[in-house]
């Protein structure tokens, strides 16, 4: 049975994945790299500096920790003006249903995020007070696939991860939770969801499964 929920962030509640996209594309482009959408599916759920080294691995360039510091405050200065709309509007289908739902049900709610900007963004959308524990890029260092965000998040609800489905629409998040006993969903397309117990295409389609 399912105790808790963790939701990842971006790309399962909130449509923020096209602007992390945009804003790499944006980096590489300065690198004289052609970054493809084949290649940002590799850095979802990958932290900031793991997604810079793997650009930087692609594109061929050596630079300095001192130029790679420069690079990643600049990726995210152009984020962070990408989300600065960013409001209820961006939730992504299903959301709020299925955040009414769990709470109705007295079903934990974690998040389980990469992103340091995760507190922003749930403000801006609204979805803050659902939440439980709320563990992000600021708590937990270790990248997906490493399971630590989703251990941690068990461990604030005070729930067994075998009794935790975590909801993920990246490769290296369903890695994750299963690297953390987690039953787990993928969000998005089979292909690019491997060993998922099951694929939806949206939250919303799981709002009668609780
Ligand atoms: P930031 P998630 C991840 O969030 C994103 O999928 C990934 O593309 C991003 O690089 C990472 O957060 C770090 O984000 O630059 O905002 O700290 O999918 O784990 O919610
Ligand atoms: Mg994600």
């Amino acid at each position: 049975t399912v105790k808790a929920v963790i939701f990842d962030l971006d790309g399962v509640l909130v449509d923020t994945a096209v602007y992390h996209f945009q804003a790499w594309h944006r980096l590489a482009e300065g690198l004289g790299y052609s970054f493809s959408l084949v290649d940002n599916e590799q850095l979802k759920g990958v932290s900031r500096i793991e997604s810079l080294e793997l650009i930087l691995k692609w594109a061929g360039a050596k630079i300095s920790d001192a130029e790679k510091a420069d690079l990643l405050s600049l990726k995210n200065k152009w984020y962070l003006e990408l989300i600065e709309q960013l409001s209820p509007d961006h939730l992504l289908s299903g959301s709020l249903d299925l955040l009414e739902k769990l709470q109705k049900k007295g079903i934990k709610i974690a998040l389980g995020s990469a992103s340091k900007n995760a507190m922003g963004i749930l403000e801006k959308t609204g979805i803050i007070s659902y939440f439980d524990a709320l563990i992000d890029g600021n708590v937990v260092q270790l990248s997906k696939p490493n399971p630590a965000v989703f251990l941690k998040g068990a461990e604030a609800l005070g729930i067994e991860p075998a009794c935790c489905l975590v909801l993920e629409d990246a490769q290296a998040g369903i890695d994750a939770a299963r690297a953390a006993g987690m039953q787990v969903i993928g969000i998005g397309q089979a292909e690019h969801l491997n060993g998922a117990d099951l694929v939806v295409a949206d939250l919303g389609a799981l709002v009668d499964k609780f």
